[in-house]
């Protein structure tokens, strides 16, 4: 038996280095070199689907380009030195065919994904340990698909668990701080007791999913997806899909969902369109019929315009903003009063107005700023917000009274990643898409200056920081298999701790998450 399989592999081998590269067919092609992260029905996995509905924006020149060079920014590496450039072309011709059958994601298919781990009864109403519960941290661990739970105040492990592969995008925390949740690229949505450390329930409610947001009174979580073109409302009690709203404009052109965010004075959601210029508001509470009215010269817009709006009688209305372009990314001010987006493929970003519904300024981003990981702080009695930039070496500091950019801070590379607490004088940020990217770099908030580079461990990636709830300690992520939460005293700046960790990515302090600190991501 052993001496058949040995033959048969040999022949299929041998075989197989006799075939000329360039006549192997493209579905071999795929499923040696795009299945693994595309998976092999190409409905995507840690990378996108490549379908043509997903690859609206881009050109087939384009898509060979990417095929042969990488992407910037993402986990997409090059292959021309693998592949031939018919080859490439092949594959491109087979991404942009699309599948017999588009995948459909109906209410009843969500459901049915459903699974139950824990009822919500049998447990603690309590935490079932002694640290204090919002100063835990919730740490990613990318290398083998865990989160630590950690204790913020004695920087110990409380414990681990597995989650579903390649989660992405910040944790979510329910307003207590009791329920955690989690979304992973291909659209699995977690729910964990954060007072029992035991995983609750879990849903699939994507193909392609973007993020997750959790309205501010608890009662829903919104997933944004790329595919399908939808957004989809879960009960946040057992994750359940209450609407699914598809992401299409009043003509029946569809979308990929770019992001979804909370914005809890306005009882509402906000979502950017990824291949539509509108950002949609989606109301989750009759308090949201009072949104607060702009105090400046314009009115809201259905005043303005005189229009009544139609009525959406669904449960969660769709409040289209028509915008000057497309919104990749985006962040809001402080009040939610504005959001402020940019496209991914470079431009000006937009400031719209989200009372009266439309775009009143730009933003002179040069690069590929990185709004999603934007933070504020007051500069000299002026609410300012921070963004680093995937592209350039610069950290924008923007006005946000008159949305003007004060200063470019210039950083050693490319980062990712921005934090800081109310209770710091500074800003940490990366250089994690640089080749710098063993350093960090320490700015001081008042006089926006680069005051320390610290480099942890020298030749290793170091991204992503979070700090503890009282602002004693800033968190660091050695970003390797064999990786590390590095801890450093906030204000000395000086290494206190390493805690063994496998690649971990973001790490989420419950306080600061559920309070909306200025210096965290939201
Ligand atoms: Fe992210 C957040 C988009 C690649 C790690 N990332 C986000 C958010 C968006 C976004 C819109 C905000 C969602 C939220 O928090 O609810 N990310 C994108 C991209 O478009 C991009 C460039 C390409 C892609 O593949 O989607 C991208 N992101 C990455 C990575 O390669 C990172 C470094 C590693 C990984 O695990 O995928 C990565 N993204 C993160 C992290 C956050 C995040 C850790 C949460 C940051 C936070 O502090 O909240």
């Amino acid at each position: 038996m052993k001496k058949f399989l040995f033959l048969t592999l040999f022949i299929l081998s041998s075989s197989a280095s006799h075939v000329p590269a360039d006549s192997l067919p493209v579905a071999k092609l795929y499923a040696d070199h795009c299945a693994t992260c595309h998976q092999a029905n190409r409905l995507g996995g840690s990378g996108p689907a490549l379908l043509p509905e997903n690859l609206g924006r881009l050109s087939k020149k384009n898509a060979e380009a990417v095929i042969a060079n990488g992407r910037p920014a993402t986990q997409m590496q090059g292959f021309s030195d693998k592949l031939t450039l018919a080859q490439i072309q092949s594959l491109v011709d087979y991404i942009y065919t699309p599948l017999p059958t588009l995948p459909v994601l109906g209410l009843a298919d969500i459901k049915a994904t459903a699974v139950v781990h824990n009822r919500l009864e049998t447990l603690s109403p309590v935490p079932i340990y002694s640290a204090d519960p919002l100063n835990l941290f919730l740490v990613v661990e990318g290398g083998d698909h865990h989160i630590t739970v950690l204790d913020g105040d004695k920087l110990e492990p409380l414990t681990r668990f597995p989650t579903r592969f390649a989660l992405h995008g910040g944790i979510k925390y329910s307003p207590d701080g009791r329920f955690a949740y989690l979304a992973s690229r291909d659209g699995w949505v977690s729910k964990f007791d954060v007072y029992n450390l035991k995983m609750i329930t879990e849903i699939r409610a994507g193909i392609n999913t973007r993020n997750i947001a959790v309205s501010a009174d608890g009662n829903y979580v919104m997933v944004a997806n790329y595919l399908p073109r939808t957004l989809v409302v879960l009960n946040a009690t057992d994750l359940m899909p209450l609407q699914i709203i598809e992401a299409t404009d009043d003509q029946g052109n569809s979308s990929r969902v770019s992001a979804v965010y909370t914005a809890p004075p306005r009882h509402s959601f906000i979502a950017a369109l990824k291949d539509l210029p509108e950002v949609w508001e989606i109301p989750y509470s009759p308090k949201a019929d009072a949104l607060p009215v702009y105090q400046g010269p314009m009115h809201d817009y259905r005043m303005e315009s005189g229009e009544t709006p139609p009525v959406d009688k669904r449960q969660f209305p769709v409040r289209r903003m028509k915008v000057g372009g497309y919104v990749d990314d985006f962040f809001f001010d402080p009040h939610y009063l504005h959001l402020i987006g940019a496209a991914r493929d470079g431009g000006k970003g937009q400031v719209i107005n989200l009372v009266v519904g439309m775009k009143i300024a730009e933003v002179d981003l040069p690069g590929m700023p990185h709004l999603a990981s934007g933070i504020t702080w007051n500069y000299q009695g002026t609410p300012v917000l921070a963004t680093p930039n995937l592209k350039e070496g610069v950290v924008s500091v923007i006005d946000m009274q008159n949305w003007r950019v004060i200063k470019r801070i210039e950083t050693l590379g490319p980062g990712a990643f921005m934090r800081s607490h109310t209770t710091t004088p500074y800003a940490w940020v990366d250089m994690f898409f640089s080749p710098q990217k063993e350093a960090v770099q320490v700015i001081d908030k008042n006089t926006l200056n680069v005051v320390k580079t610290l480099r942890p461990a020298p030749g290793k990636t170091v991204t992503h920081f979070e700090f503890d709830r009282h602002g004693r300690y800033a968190l660091l992520s050695l970003y390797e298999n064999d990786g590390a939460i590095i801890v450093y005293d906030a204000k000395t700046l000086e290494e206190v701790k390493r805690i063994p960790m496998r690649k971990p990515v973001g790490k989420y302090n419950i306080y600061n998450k559920i309070r909306y600190d200025s210096g965290t991501s939201h």
